[in-house]
């Protein structure tokens, strides 16, 4: 009991002492811990003559309820108080500006072709998808372009295995379309197509929009009349448009239309577009003398750069997130 006594006298001194979470963890276990000094004295109670035993085991308890609760507490209150002193050190300047999120948007040749489809739709024309990896016949032969034009060059083109290439634009769908569709047909295009080109102008993979039309006496002026009524619906203010002849294997007449860059006064190729020609009719069995037609291809990045004042293709396809964040919100 003396012991027992003498314990209950320390820890009340103790207690007063410690100041340290560390402290108090320390105290606890020397006198509760499996060797601290109660648990020792707790062992030797079976040695106790039966009337001391329950006098002992209620000093115990006693000593327990008292110091156990106490330590407890103690602790909670300085872990408290440490978080509190933390939180004061740390605390937020809940004006300072935020940081936002990066937000995803279209990028501006996506950008671009939405719009033109949306003007070539509401002009009529229905969409219309193709492979991008194309045979020799549809992307050359059925337009009218023999093995022996330029074009065909190896340097040209991107060949693959077995008369394939990377389409090198997109009137290889107007085939595929007119083989499997009798006409009348308005249809539209837009994809990707490849070629071995890269300047400021010109980019090894670009962007083409294919449009046709097939009736029965389809005119040159109708022609006009929708590319005109196509660019000033896609540009939405004045550009200076210029019609200039040319030639097609696939078109006959041919021309080609330039638009000017408003800060440079440059002109800047955009589109090739004619009347198809008869040979294209008759290489997917359709009758010349009953139908004509009219059929555009424009590319889409050079539109882009005209409508967003930027004088480099290449800047496109170069991902530099500072360029790429002025495109609208999808
Ligand atoms: C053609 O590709 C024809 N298929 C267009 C056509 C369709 C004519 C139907 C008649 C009837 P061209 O090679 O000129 O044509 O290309 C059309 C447009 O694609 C050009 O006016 C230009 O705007 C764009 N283009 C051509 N090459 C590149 C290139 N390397 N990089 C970016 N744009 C290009």
């Amino acid at each position: 009991m003396d012991q027992l006594n003498t314990i209950d006298h320390d820890l009340n001194e103790t207690m007063t002492t410690l100041a340290t979470i560390e402290e108090i963890v320390q105290a606890k276990e020397s006198v509760f811990g499996k060797k601290g000094s109660l648990t020792q004295i707790m062992k030797q109670f079976r040695d106790a003559s039966t009337e001391d035993r329950p006098l002992l085991g209620q000093k115990v308890n006693q000593i327990k309820a008292k110091y156990l609760n106490a330590f407890d507490h103690q602790i909670r209150r300085l872990e408290k108080q440490q978080l509190d002193e933390q939180l004061m050190s740390e605390s937020v300047d809940i004006f300072l500006p935020g940081t936002r999120p990066l937000m995803g948007g279209l990028h501006p040749i996506r950008q671009a072709e939405k719009d033109l489809i949306s003007a070539c739709e509401s002009l009529g024309f229905s969409m219309v998808k193709g492979p991008i990896i194309e045979d020799t016949f549809h992307n050359f032969e059925a337009l009218n372009i023999p093995d022996t034009h330029p074009s065909r060059d190896m340097h040209d083109t991107f060949y693959l295995n077995n008369h394939h290439v990377l389409r090198t634009h997109t009137s290889s769908v107007q085939i595929r379309h007119m083989l499997k569709t009798p006409p009348p047909l308005k249809m539209l295009s837009s994809g990707p197509v490849f070629r071995c080109d890269s300047d400021r102008t010109h980019s090894p993979m670009f962007h083409q929009m294919e449009g046709l039309y097939v009736n029965h006496k389809v005119t040159l002026p109708e022609l006009k009349y929708t590319l005109d009524a196509l660019l000033k619906t896609f540009f939405e203010d004045d550009h200076l448009i210029r019609f200039r002849s040319s030639y097609f294997p696939f078109t006959e007449p041919s021309f080609e239309v330039d638009i000017q860059f408003k800060k440079t006064g440059e002109w800047m190729e955009v589109l090739g577009a004619g009347m198809v020609h008869r040979n294209v009719f008759r290489s997917v069995n359709y009758n010349p003398d009953d139908v004509s037609g009219f059929a555009f291809g424009l590319g889409i990045d050079r539109l882009a750069m005209l409508k967003y004042g930027i004088e480099d293709i290449r800047a496109f396809y170069e991902n530099d997130t500072r360029f790429l964040r002025q495109g609208a919100p999808c």
